[in-house]
This record gives C-alpha cells, structure tokens and sequence, in this order.
C-alpha cells in the first residue's frame, strides 16, 4: 500500500507544457562569441578594449546554414560572457559592440542572429553570465538591478526567445570583490513575465545541468528526480578543464550523483520535481575559438557517441560551436556538423515503415496500439510484472531501436529488454534501464522480421509511443 502511494506520487510528475518542448527539440547549439576569441582566452578579466571585437567577416547566416545541417533546432548565444563585453547594443554600459571595432560601433550579433534563427526556422537562445567582471556594480546591492536591466532588454527586443541560459560561475575572488549572490528567483520571474514560454536551464527549474563538461550522459537518466537546490550549482574555476574524480567532489553534489532517480534513491525523498538533463559539450577543447585548437576538433565518432549517449539516453544535447576571429564557423567544424547531421538524417531514412504491432496483453480503449512510431500510445489495461510488445517487418538487417514513452503519463519504464527473432530461436539484443522521452538502443547488426520488446521493470502500467525499428546503413 504505502509503495503504490509512493509510485503515485512518482507519475503524477510530468513536464511543463515549456519542458516538452525541448525535450522535442532534442539537439541545438552553443556558441561561445565574445572578445574572448580575439584575446584567444576562456575567461577574460573584463579590463579588454572593447575596440578589439571586430568580425569582419560576420555572418549569422553562415551559423544557422550550418547549424541547420548538423540537426539542431536552436541556438543559444553568449550574449554576454563572464567578462561582461555585450554583444547588442545595451543602455546598461559602455562595455559593449557600441564601443567595439565591429561596423564601427553600429552592429548588434543579437540582432544578426535573431533575425537569421527567423529565416532559417531555428528558435534562438540567450546566456547572460551572472557574473560580469567588468561591472563596477559587481558585488554590490546594484548588481541585480543591473542584470535584470539586460535581462530585460534581451527579453524584449529580439523577439521570441525559447531558452535562458544560467550560469552559476561566481569568481568575485579573482578580482578580489565581494561575493555577489545572485536572485535567482528574481531572474526566473522576469525572464517568464517577459517571455512566457522560456525555458531556464542551468541553475534553473527547467533543465538540468548533466553534472560535467565532457558530453558524458548517465546510463540511467531520469526526469523525475528530488526537488533540486536548483539556483545553489556553483561552477567552480575548473569547469573548465576535463572532469576528474577531485573536481566531482568539490561541485555541488547533488546535480553530479550517478543515481538520480531509481525507485530505490527517491524513496528516501518526499518532494519530486520533473528535472530533464542537458549533456553540454563542445566541438572543440575550449568553449571559445582557439586557432591551434582546430586540430583537436571531436571526430565524428566521438561526436555520435555523444549524441546516442544525450540524446538517445533520455537528454538533451547542447552542443558548442565556437565561430572564429572573423565571425564564421571554420571550414573544419562546417564539415564535421555536416556529416554529423547527415548521419542523424540516416537514422530517420533508415526506419521501417510497415511494421505490423501486438502485444500480449490488450491496450486501453484510448490507448490500443495501432502505429506506435507515429505518435499513438500503447498503454496496457492492467499492471503486470512483464509487458510484451512485438514488432514484425519484412526481414532484414537492423541495429537500433527507438523508444519513447508518452511523459504526460511520467517517465514509467525502469528495466527493458530487447530479442531478435534469428530462425534459430530469440537472441537478446539489448538490455536497458530507462527509455523516457527518447531512447536509442544500439546493438549488433542482426536479421530478423520479429523484435520482442520486454519491459520487466515499470513504475505500474507503461505508456510507449514510439518504438521504431530502424535498419542497419
Ligand atoms: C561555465 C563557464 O565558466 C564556461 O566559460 C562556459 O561558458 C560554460 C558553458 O559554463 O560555467
């Protein structure tokens, strides 16, 4: 009795309407743009002439082409990075393009890159570093009014913005200021006032930091987790460099555990929140353009590792590509995106379309199977230990499978298994925890005309819509 009241409570978590639309979104990009690329630094000190951002050759277009290509459905921009140079033409300081070298003083990127996310069909995204090491309000009482002042003209002059960006890096040491604490609270209720439909990601409600910087998911990533000290995630200076057990310990502990959601870990909670995580991650060793760095550019190997790892594993992926001195993404990293959007491409070319579905127990009135990979659900009358969906095609070879649950219903699923029908009896193909919004199983090319899909562990009934078979290419 007292579990089923627990596991009650446990599926009445679901997203926000805002959630599901990232979720859906899957993959979009990072780029790290500031004075930092001219200076060839990661962190600048906030003392830089502004005169020194000067792109020539500019071209927010060149980004969204590419950024379309590799997949993504979005772009987060550094709108203002820890050195507190503004990339749009601001009231708040003179720390900005205004008193750049860039289309002497007249260009706004923000603006550049608003209107060419409108043209090219990609949603736009801001980050505003809360720490800002060139204003002079930094670690005073007039801080936050400073940074709701940028906030607020982010908001509300470039039209819609789908996510905010929030960065707990504080370093007031370096400079030998006060620690400035920051209002996230105050934050959160300016940035939904002005743009109703934000999603807050980072030290916010929305969207969960993945704990690292090294595009590693976990094997088991859970949306419904403990209620989080979401605005409490302090990234130290060492962010920067790979992780390492030392850096583990010293972040904050709980965004960077490896169990987050089993049944077993939340029974010590009480209060649960819907909290997805996001794997950011960039292409290249820095998060701003470096020339020698272009040599260490991810191969595309690493790259769709990291992509069936985020986005196949139930997260999102956020992926940085920094643009060069010049403004536009390098000829290295355009080929590299391409590929690697040419390779998600196959995934959906490769599905198989006439699959004949059943399942050995009946489906709800509402949610019987008829085509469970193109949006109706499959949810069984009554719950049982095991569930069994079967999936019959035309025989071929295949090697992934892809599977969602409906998350208006919660994340449900804890333990899957996988079995490929040889003419010589079942093999199983893959054994797996979680599916949630998005799972992409991998496994060895095998032909078959019959996949078994076994859910032996699930938070009462589950409610599956999608599970695709897709053939090897
Ligand atoms: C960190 C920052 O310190 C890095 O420079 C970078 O912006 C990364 C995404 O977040 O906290």
């Amino acid at each position: 009795m007292e579990e089923e009241k627990f596991l009650n409570k446990l599926v009445s978590i679901i997203p926000s309407e805002r959630q599901k639309v990232v979720q859906e979104m899957g993959f979009y990009a990072f780029i790290h743009f500031t004075i930092n690329t001219f200076t060839g630094k990661e962190w600048g000190n906030g003392k830089e002439n502004p005169k020194i951002f000067n792109p020539m050759n500019l071209d927010t277009d060149q980004w969204c082409q590419v950024i379309k290509s590799a997949g993504m459905k979005g772009v987060v921009l550094t709108a203002k990075h820890h050195d507190g140079f503004c990339l749009w033409q601001t009231q708040t300081t003179e720390h900005s393009v205004k008193n750049s070298g860039y289309k002497e003083g007249k260009g706004d990127v923000v603006k550049e890159l608003s209107e060419s996310c409108k043209k090219h069909g990609l949603k736009m995204g801001i980050y505003l570093s809360p720490w800002d090491r060139n204003s002079e309000y930094y670690g005073t009482d007039k801080y936050m009014d400073f940074y709701i002042a940028q906030l607020t003209e982010l908001l509300s002059n470039y039209g819609d913005i789908f996510m905010l960006w929030l960065d707990g890096a504080c370093g007031s040491h370096l400079d030998g200021k006060p620690c400035q604490k920051y209002d996230f609270q105050r934050i959160y209720d300016t940035a939904l006032s002005l743009q109703p439909n934000i999603v807050m990601s980072g030290c916010a409600p929305d969207v969960r930091w993945v704990g690292n910087e090294s595009g590693i998911a976990r094997e088991s990533e859970w949306n419904v987790v403990p209620l989080f000290n979401y605005a409490d995630q302090n990234i130290t200076p060492e962010a920067q460099k790979d992780d390492n057990a030392k850096i583990f310990q010293k972040r904050c502990v709980d965004v960077m555990i490896k169990d987050m959601g089993s049944r077993e870990f939340l029974s010590k909670y009480d209060t649960f929140m819907w909290y997805p995580a996001e794997v950011d991650v960039s292409i290249r060793p820095g998060w701003f353009y470096h020339p020698l760095e272009t040599i260490f550019i991810k191969s595309i190997k690493k790259l769709m590792r990291i992509y069936y790892d985020s986005v196949g594993g139930n997260s999102l992926l956020l992926l940085n590509i920094p643009p060069n001195r010049k403004g536009l993404l390098c000829k290295k990293d355009v080929k590299r995106l391409r590929e690697m959007g040419k390779r998600i491409e196959m995934i959906e070319f490769s599905r198989i379309h006439n699959v004949k579905y059943e399942s050995d127990i009946a489906g709800k009135e509402e949610f019987k199977i008829s085509n469970i990979y193109e949006g109706k659900a499959f949810s069984p009358i009554e719950t049982r230990d095991k569930y069994n969906l079967f999936a019959q095609f035309e025989k071929t070879v295949v090697d992934k499978v892809i599977l969602k649950e409906d998350t208006d219903f919660s994340q449900r699923v804890e333990k899957f298994s996988i079995y490929a029908e040889t003419g010589n009896g079942e093999k199983e193909v893959y054994k797996g925890t979680v599916m949630g919004f998005n799972k992409i199983a991998l496994f060895k090319p095998i032909e078959t005309s019959k996949i078994r899909l076994e859910i032996n562990s699930c938070r009462f009934e589950p409610y599956i819509n999608s599970f695709q078979i897709i053939r090897k290419h």
